[in-house]
């Protein structure tokens, strides 16, 4: 297959270089953009796509609200894939995968749009997967006992990532990584995504008011605290583990 050779090369690259932002991009669902779709188009400049939900728009009612979900996909998310496709038209960059377009632009003010738009398309596709309407009972054991290891127990988490999540000042992120064998929960601003520090990403939380405003207005805690009860994917966040 093309896209998965194509991708294969894209791993091998990064991983000489950055062998924990590989570690991460190898489990970035669906976020990597293909070359071509075909191989008549295999001479064609490489195009970022939209990657579908996965899930319906109204699945995550009532935390998340299908017009909440509808206008932050298509609207928002779609916005940062078709600028970046914008931007890279006829650029040196535009062969790039978007984990190696964040890893190599970033702190590079002459790179910051591509660097945000980038960042964005990837950081928006891995929340939608740490996501989900079937949240099952128990986190997964391995898991479960990192978490017991870094934060106490998974309550002790819980009010860690909160905290980040409400005290990020302005748009942002939460994220639970993997920090070598330790988990720890960080924030990032705007666009900013751990990939460009080597850090693992487990979880994550949009925190821009675009992902809750219609839903919660001003009131951003309680939808961390909603989703954080009753939406978090587990399994993806286990598996993100790479364990
Ligand atoms: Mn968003």
């Amino acid at each position: 297959m093309l896209a998965t050779h194509i991708d294969k090369e894209a791993f091998m690259t990064a991983s000489n270089s950055r062998p924990e932002a590989a570690r991460a991009q190898a489990r970035h669902p669906e976020g990597e953009s293909t070359a071509a779709q075909g191989e008549e188009e295999a001479q064609a400049p490489r195009q970022h796509v939209l990657p579908p939900l996965p899930y319906s728009v109204n699945a995550l009612e009532p935390v998340i609200s299908a017009k909440t979900l509808t206008f932050h996909y298509e609207k928002h998310h779609k916005g940062y894939v078709d600028k970046l496709n914008t931007l890279l038209a006829g650029s040196s960059l535009a062969d790039l995968s978007l984990e190696e377009l964040i890893l190599h632009t970033a702190g590079k003010p002459q790179n910051a749009e591509i660097f945000n738009n980038a960042a964005q398309a990837w950081n928006h596709t891995f929340y939608w997967h740490c996501l989900t309407p079937q949240v099952a009972g128990d986190v997964p054991p391995a898991l479960g006992r990192k978490l017991r290891e870094s934060f106490g127990d998974v309550a002790g988490f819980k009010r860690e990532f909160a905290q980040a999540a409400v005290s990020q000042f302005g748009s942002g992120w939460a994220w639970l990584v993997a920090d070598g064998p330790a988990l720890r929960v960080i924030k990032t601003p705007n666009g900013d995504d751990p990939l460009p520090q080597h850090l693992r990403p487990l979880l994550t939380l949009d925190v821009w008011e675009h992902a809750y405003y219609l839903d919660y207005q001003n009131r951003r805690a309680d939808y961390v605290q909603a989703v954080l009860d009753r939406l978090i994917n587990w399994e993806f966040a286990a598996a993100n583990l790479g364990e």
